[in-house]
């Protein structure tokens, strides 16, 4: 009996070791951001209207739009961070003088942008031809809590600057929050006439597509930071621990003279006269 206790105990202890430390390593190593598109505020945030696009606005010069009366759908895109992890990116500075290729540098913002953060894809279902929007670059902030985040309420907000040369930067979405790009911002437009180089867009019905931190196959010498589990031979640029559910869409109608006032769920908004851009 007495010989037996200590091994029992011993062998009590080591049961709990083993139960404790997966537990513990465990709950740090599976906590990851997954990102996801809003759909419900793309779908109650868009407008198709006329509307005089400026030769000064940085959305016209980076999307290569001609300047003056032009047709546009405008949208708003929200990317909440649904996951246990906040998306950490730090101060574009580091990532600059890493030469990682994560980001550059937007003359006209004079900010750091995020290269290929989200996707955004008009679709003509009868061909499947995709239009491109004017939107360039990225640079991913803490904008607003996500109401309909599973974990706690109360998480910090913790990313709020883009970083500049020189000036450091901290970049990232925090667990439980949203990175919002209203539809008023620079870019957040297709445009429709014909007046950036793609084909003019007939009147009808067509599908808006979101997609967050996209697939992608990389090209000669460029690196695949997060394989795909699902999809081989697909990488992504950041790290998730759901890559399934990355996209949202909408159907709409895309009128024939949306006139000034514009259609959609945004019409009767002001005027534009000048552009922001994100902050
Ligand atoms: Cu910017």
């Amino acid at each position: 009996m007495k010989k037996r206790i200590p091994v029992f105990l011993a062998i009590l202890c080591a049961i709990a070791a083993v139960l404790a430390v997966p537990k513990k390593s465990g709950g740090d190593t599976t906590a990851l951001p997954d990102l996801i598109v809003d759909q419900a505020a793309l779908r109650q945030h868009w407008i198709v209207r006329d509307e005089n696009l400026k030769a000064s606005f940085c959305s016209v010069q980076e999307g290569e739009v001609t300047p003056g009366l032009r047709t546009l759908l405008r949208f708003t895109v929200s990317t909440p961070n649904i996951g246990n992890a906040n998306l950490d990116l730090g101060d574009p500075n580091v990532h600059i003088a890493a030469n990682d290729g994560l980001y550059e540098f937007a003359t006209c913002h004079n900010h750091f942008h995020f290269r290929h953060y989200t996707l955004y894809e008009l679709i003509d279902p009868a061909t499947g031809h995709v239009w491109r929007a004017a939107k360039r670059g990225f640079c991913m902030i803490d904008v607003e809590k996500y109401q309909a985040y599973p974990g706690p309420a109360n998480n910090p907000r913790n990313f709020l600057s883009c970083g500049r040369p020189g000036v450091a930067g901290n970049q990232g979405i925090s667990a439980g929050w949203a990175d919002t790009y209203v539809w008023k911002l620079g870019g957040q437009y297709f445009v429709l006439d014909g007046g950036d180089g793609q084909p003019v867009v007939p009147p009808g019905d067509y599908v808006i597509r979101i997609t967050v931190n996209p697939a992608f196959v990389p090209g000669p010498g460029e690196p695949c930071r997060f394989a795909d589990p699902n999809h081989p031979g697909f990488c992504h640029q950041l790290p998730e621990s759901n890559y399934e559910n990355n996209t949202a869409e909408i159907t709409l109608t895309i009128p024939d003279h949306p006139g000034r006032q514009g259609v959609g769920p945004l019409k009767n908004e002001p005027d534009i006269t000048e552009e922001p851009i994100d902050e």
